[in-house]
């Protein structure tokens, strides 16, 4: 069961550019009320820049494209939403639980709704000593399948960021750098690693989509985009606090699904907030890049 609210349907109708968002980015990813502040101006980033924003989220077994304030405000507050990827889905719908979607999930929602750019902060990757836990993040077989571009700031940087490329080739996903030629990752703009290709400017970035689906190519398009240097963190900074997060996460035995809202919370207190003002502005950055490609590829 899939809702789509009355602006954003209008939207997809008149070919009205239209942006998805994920919701466990503010249910997971940030604290309260900052998540809920930050949903929102991403949201008015997006519009400010000529689209329409599409936050996604479940409750009660339906999928809400398009949600409200209020409903982010709950989305943000309430502790106990499942952080729902893609082998959340049907247990969530039949059970007519809530759901807080991450990338994967936000994917399939956002193409069955038809809605061809995601934007969000930084997908999930290959995990550091993923050799031996074997934890990659579904978000990345979600790339190879679902026909949806995603926006981020590269893979975060608390994981294995070489190995998540591979994996991205594996699958057959352009990594593309908005003007860049190295993958940013998350905090900090180099990571000294290459993207497939550097694209200069929006156009560019809505065409390659096009061909892609012109082709028949299943999957998505990944566009990674650095965070601007203003808000760059010092890599000793965050690499120290991300050595430090993992230790304790080990330490702890926290694995699987609560790896990652455990590595940003942590990662959080040990830079004494500022990895999450970094993080809030990589998103903005995101949503206005994110804003104007969909502009581009609605008028191809
Ligand atoms: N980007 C952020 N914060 C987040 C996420 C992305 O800035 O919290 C979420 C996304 O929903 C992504 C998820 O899908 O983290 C990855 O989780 P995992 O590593 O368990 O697959
Ligand atoms: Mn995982």
């Amino acid at each position: 069961m899939i809702r789509i609210n009355k602006e954003v349907q209008e939207a997809l109708k008149n070919n009205v550019p239209v942006v998805a968002l994920e919701s466990t980015i503010i249910s997971h990813g940030m604290p309260y009320p900052k998540n809920v502040e930050t949903a929102l101006r991403v949201e008015k980033e997006i519009r400010d820049n000529g689209a329409v924003p599409a936050t996604i989220g479940i409750i009660d077994g339906v999928a809400i494209i398009g949600m409200d304030p209020e409903q982010i405000e709950l989305f943000g507050k309430t502790k106990r939403i499942v952080k729902a990827s893609r082998r959340d889905l049907p247990v969530i719908f039949a059970k007519k639980m809530w759901g807080a979607t991450t990338v994967s999930a936000t994917m399939i929602l956002a193409a069955a709704a038809g809605i061809e750019v995601f934007v969000t902060g930084g997908i999930g990757g290959v995990h550091r000593g993923a050799e031996t836990t074997m934890d990659i993040s579904t978000d990345l077989q979600e790339l190879a399948k679902t026909n949806v571009t995603v926006v981020c700031a590269g893979a975060k940087a608390i994981l294995d960021l070489p190995l998540t490329l591979e994996y991205l080739e594996t699958m057959g996903v352009p990594v593309l750098g908005y003007q860049t030629k190295e993958l940013p990752c998350f905090y900090t703009r180099s990571s000294g690693l290459k993207v497939d290709y550097e694209i200069s400017n929006y156009e560019e970035a809505a065409r390659i989509i096009k061909e892609k689906r012109n082709l028949n190519l299943t999957g998505g398009v990944l566009i990674t985009n650095p965070i601007p240097v203003q808000y760059e963190m010092d890599k000793d900074i965050i690499d120290n606090a991300i050595e430090n997060a993992l230790k304790e996460m080990d330490e702890l035995g926290i694995k699987g699904k609560e790896s990652t809202p455990f590595l940003l919370k942590r990662i959080t207190e040990l830079t004494g907030g500022d990895s999450l003002e970094s993080n809030i502005e990589l998103v903005l950055n995101n949503a206005r890049v994110g804003a104007n490609i969909a502009k581009e590829y609605s008028k191809l």
